[in-house]
């Protein structure tokens, strides 16, 4: 049986770049874990129509900020992943309260096999990305866990294939006939084909409340089932140095415009920044900045919390011929 390596309480932070994940008990203490399930209740839900979320309170995720940076510490003194700059923090549940892209209709909401799409098309780099994922509501521990496809069972099945899915993101996993393909929503079309069922080595860590996963950012995952009601905290950390190209936002897809559309609260601020700034390029460090500022002046309501689809759509477009 393959476990995750957590031997007499020494975690591995080489793992972060042998295996795309690692794993640490019980990181939070009980009245963290209820801090974090009060602000959860209050939360709003964004306006995301890709799936339901709900962003962690701004005080709520500096309380954690010192914590989670000493784990960032470690792997970066272990492993190649370099981040240091907290960007966001969401919870998770596997409740939708409406209906998305994911959730056809209000119910269970079950994350299928993928690497992360909104934040791959914000950050362009998933491999100094990390994903500090915890549950704070977890009624099971066998159930509603992340299920994960460890990157050395990966890389011994198809080497090949596991090195073009480093540093990247907004993937899709599916069965195709009697093998499964790895879909790009990105550019659109495939990257690879899988002769095999990814379940076949995939690996579930059993989580309790209040324990760690981190994942990297290019790992392949989906939710283990939506069969109890858990919520999970997950906090997203970039590199500030990053080189985001504002091409890397509009060229693509015709997936990825729908699902910016889906989730323009978060990318029409970004394209205002590289219009504000004449720029081709901006640091990951300058757009979270400015997209920090963005959500606080939406809290406080002087700024609409969305905006429209038509202009969005048109921005869309205009950002496309703007390359030609
Ligand atoms: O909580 C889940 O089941 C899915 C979470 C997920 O996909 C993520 O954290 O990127
Ligand atoms: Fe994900």
């Amino acid at each position: 049986m393959i476990t995750t390596c957590e031997v007499e309480n020494r975690t591995d932070y080489s793992e972060i770049d042998s295996r795309g994940f690692l794993l640490i008990r019980s990181f939070l203490n009980e009245d963290q874990i209820q801090r974090l399930q009060t602000d959860f209740e209050a939360a709003p839900l964004e306006v995301n129509a890709n799936y339901s979320v709900r962003r962690i309170s701004a005080a709520v995720q500096e309380t954690l900020q010192g914590q989670l940076d000493t784990v960032n510490q470690r792997i970066a003194a272990e492993s190649s992943v370099r981040v240091d700059l907290l960007n966001d923090g969401v919870y998770f549940a596997t409740y939708s309260e409406k209906s998305t892209l994911t959730s056809l209709r209000p119910g269970p909401q079950q994350f299928p096999w993928h690497q992360d799409h909104e934040t791959y098309w914000l950050w362009n780099d998933m491999r100094n990305y990390l994903n500090f994922y915890l549950p704070i509501v977890k009624p099971v521990v066998e159930k509603s866990n992340l299920t994960v496809v460890p990157f050395d069972r990966f890389e011994q099945r198809v080497p090949d294939l596991h090195r073009k899915m480093i540093g990247r993101g907004a993937s899709r996993v599916l069965p195709s006939g009697k093998s499964w393909i790895i879909k790009d929503d990105d550019q659109g079309g495939k990257i690879g084909r899988l002769p095999f069922d990814p379940s076949e080595i995939e690996e579930t860590p059993q989580l309790r409340a209040g324990d760690l996963l981190v994942l990297r950012g290019d790992i392949i995952h989906r939710t283990q089932d939506a069969s109890t009601r858990r919520v999970a905290a997950s906090f997203r950390y970039i590199n500030s140095e990053t080189i985001v190209p504002r091409t890397s936002l509009s060229r693509g897809s015709v997936a990825k415009a729908l699902m910016m559309l889906n989730a323009r609260y978060l990318f029409e601020p970004a394209f205002e920044l590289f219009d504000q700034s004449a720029a081709t390029e901006l640091t990951a460090g300058k757009l979270d900045a400015h997209l920090k500022r963005v959500m606080l002046e939406r809290r406080e309501g002087t700024q609409s919390a969305n905006s429209g689809r038509l202009a969005f759509l048109s921005r869309l477009l205009s950002e496309k011929l703007r390359r030609r």
